[in-house]
């Protein structure tokens, strides 16, 4: 190439990197996310809706899976802090614990998007926003469905709880909302309440010791998520009985497996738990590192699908 041409092509480049700075100064956000771990379906889901989402986004993930262990995920955070990445998200697998690690990385200046599960730290200035679910209202959309769904019917209603993991924001708060709507119908009593940690094989073994001790008495079953309720439905026909019909089945996320569960009359309601917040997170990390502010909550929309509705539904489902 000519010395003129070089010359010309040079004078254009530096025209191009004063019009459009961003294009040329802006390099990859580098996002550091620690993930809960791979315990359910709707987990699936969310991971892929998380990486998916960064590749359309053209964000650098760094990704670690905690195997729902709280300390792995604080390792993971400090790791991310020690590779100075842009921005950190994070699903906290619990509620408590997590203050000193987030003043680390505020003190790292490095902003923190919180997905999915809430922290119970009092200093919200830990985080930039809390983007998920309202799980006090997913539990009481579950209670007003059973409400609904046994008016008019004598008592009693005696009611089975597969709680999720314990100290978890969804577990908690799932809990409260559907006591708060059951509470005050004399009919409705739950009888056993225990963790199967949002697992299916646990959600199963739960549900055996709950039929070995109550056995026919059991009216309804509430679970904090569909693959626990899978699980119990496997124990419910291992038991002779029938899921959806003799034992009426409420659960939460959405995932296919409710549906087709629900298409089977296996399964009578389920509550929706969106975990597609991929895209959600990747517009708000671009705007954190732009230095716009964000809401201090982002709530999800989700809805409430029964037996009726599954046949039709289940085409569209996306995870
Ligand atoms: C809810 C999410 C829960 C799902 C479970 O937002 O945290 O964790 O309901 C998942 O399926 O394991
Ligand atoms: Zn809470």
């Amino acid at each position: 190439m000519t010395i003129q041409r070089r010359a010309v092509l040079a004078a254009t480049l530096v025209a191009a990197a004063i019009a459009h700075p961003s294009a040329f100064a802006q390099k990859k956000i580098v996002l550091g996310f620690a993930q809960v771990g791979a315990e359910s379906a709707w987990r699936t889901a969310n991971t892929e809706s998380i990486k998916s989402a960064a590749k359309d986004a053209g964000i650098e993930l760094k990704f670690s899976d905690a195997q729902q262990k709280q300390e792995n995920q604080i390792k993971a955070i400090r790791s991310f802090i020690a590779q100075k990445v842009d921005v950190i998200g994070l699903s906290p697998v619990v509620e408590s614990g997590w203050d000193t690690v987030l003043q680390e990385a505020k003190a790292a200046h490095i902003p923190v998007i919180l997905t999915d599960r809430a922290v119970d730290s009092k200093d919200t200035s830990l985080y930039v926003t809390f983007m998920g679910s309202d799980f006090i209202e997913e539990g009481k959309r579950a209670g007003r469905w059973l409400e609904e769904f046994e008016k008019g019917k004598p008592g009693p209603i005696n009611i089975v709880e597969l709680q999720g993991t314990v100290g978890s924001a969804p577990a908690i708060d799932r809990k409260k909302g559907f006591a708060d709507v059951i509470g005050g119908d004399p009919r409705m009593k739950i009888i056993r309440s225990q963790t199967g940690d949002f697992t299916l094989a646990k959600g199963k073994e739960v549900m055996e010791a709950f039929l070995k001790a109550e056995g026919k008495n059991i009216n309804v079953l509430y679970a904090h998520n569909d693959d626990m309720a899978l699980g119990a439905i496997q124990a419910i026909e291992e038991a002779g009985l029938k899921p959806g019909v003799d034992i009426t089945i409420i659960s939460i996320d959405g995932t296919k497996g409710a549906f087709e569960a629900m298409a089977a009359g296996k399964q009578n309601v389920v509550v929706e738990c969106n975990p597609l917040l991929g895209p959600q997170l990747m517009s708000a990390a671009k705007d954190v590192v732009a230095g716009k502010t964000l809401p201090k909550r982002i709530l999800t929309n989700e809805t409430v699908y029964t037996q009726s509705q599954a046949v039709a539904a289940l085409p569209s489902r996306k995870y």
